[in-house]
């Protein structure tokens, strides 16, 4: 970093510091995780993926919504945002059943009060995408909210007006992914106010690690999917009969080799831009 900073907050693969009063800057590192534990081992320029696929998402929805993103520095895994005040729920949408979504429906047949039709399978597609949102747990796991729930914490316009931009972003970019081979089962997004009282799109976006890439060729419901991206890691750590808590295994080199592929790949099909020219200039992804 070139400007004194001031830590404002870690995520498990990310930090946040202050650049003044209206700037933060996100920093994407290159640490994976896997069943909620973080891995000694980091996957080679995972952040700059991840980063690079933000700032292409961001740049692609703009005329659906604004987003916080002021600068995406040189280094590929920096960004500079504007300060928003952050709406405390997250908005989750989910067009096919996995995940918690999944668990919820066998055990109620609703997920976050949406009552879904009988006899659908894991992984199935959903007849139509639903809005899931989600509280932040400070520690341990995001618990799902209905409606009420949410309305609660942000007062009615303000939650419908996040699920309709959640709704309408997700049809796009899975519509996008889908044309590339990629299924997005569900995504993770936070919204900011500026203060214009406005809504802004913040944190990362469409990113593997805030959503489920599926590949779309071998796309079969009735089970669990594959990760797109953390596939090789988890089978990797099934064959160790590691329990799933801290600290987790070093990965060994093919593993690390052929999951930094997978991120790669990703990028490369989703933006349409080589990872060597976001590389050499991020702002490729931005054009
Ligand atoms: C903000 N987080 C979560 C994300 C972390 C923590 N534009 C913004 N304005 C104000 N606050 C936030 C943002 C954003 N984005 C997001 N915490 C604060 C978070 C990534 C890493 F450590």
């Amino acid at each position: 970093m070139s400007e004194t900073a001031s830590h404002v907050a870690s995520g498990k693969v990310r930090e946040i510091y202050a650049l003044d009063d209206e700037r933060l800057l996100l920093v994407t590192s290159d640490r994976i995780s896997t069943f909620d534990v973080v891995l000694p081992t980091e996957i080679p320029d995972k952040g700059r993926v991840l980063t690079g696929l933000s700032a292409f998402w961001f740049a692609q929805t703009e005329s659906i919504v604004p987003n916080h993103l002021i600068a995406l520095r040189e280094d590929g895994r920096s960004t500079e945002c504007r300060r928003l005040e952050m709406l405390p729920i997250e908005c989750v949408v989910r067009g096919y059943l996995a995940g918690s979504g999944w668990k919820d429906y066998l055990a109620t047949g609703e997920v976050c009060g949406h009552r879904l039709p009988e006899g659908l399978s894991e992984s199935e597609r959903l007849p139509e995408p639903i809005f899931t949102p989600a509280t932040k747990a400070q520690t341990g796991h995001d618990e799902n909210i209905d409606r009420a729930a949410a309305v609660e914490l942000v007062g009615e316009e303000r939650f419908d007006e996040a699920e309709r931009l959640t709704l309408e972003l997700y049809s796009y970019v899975a519509g996008r992914a889908l044309e590339h081979g990629i299924i997005l089962a569900d995504t993770k997004l936070e919204f900011g106010v500026d203060p214009e009282g406005r809504l802004v799109l913040a944190d990362e976006a469409f990113t593997p690690d805030s959503s489920r890439f599926w590949p779309a060729d071998g796309y079969e419901p009735g089970t669990s999917q594959p990760s797109y991206d953390k596939q090789f890691v988890r089978d990797y750590c099934e064959t160790l009969g590691w329990d799933k808590t801290y600290p987790g295994p070093e990965l060994p080199a093919d593993v690390v080799d052929g999951t930094r592929a997978r991120y790669i790949e990703a990028f490369e099909r989703l933006t349409g831009v080589d990872f060597a020219e976001y590389l050499a200039d991020p702002a490729s992804v931005q054009a």
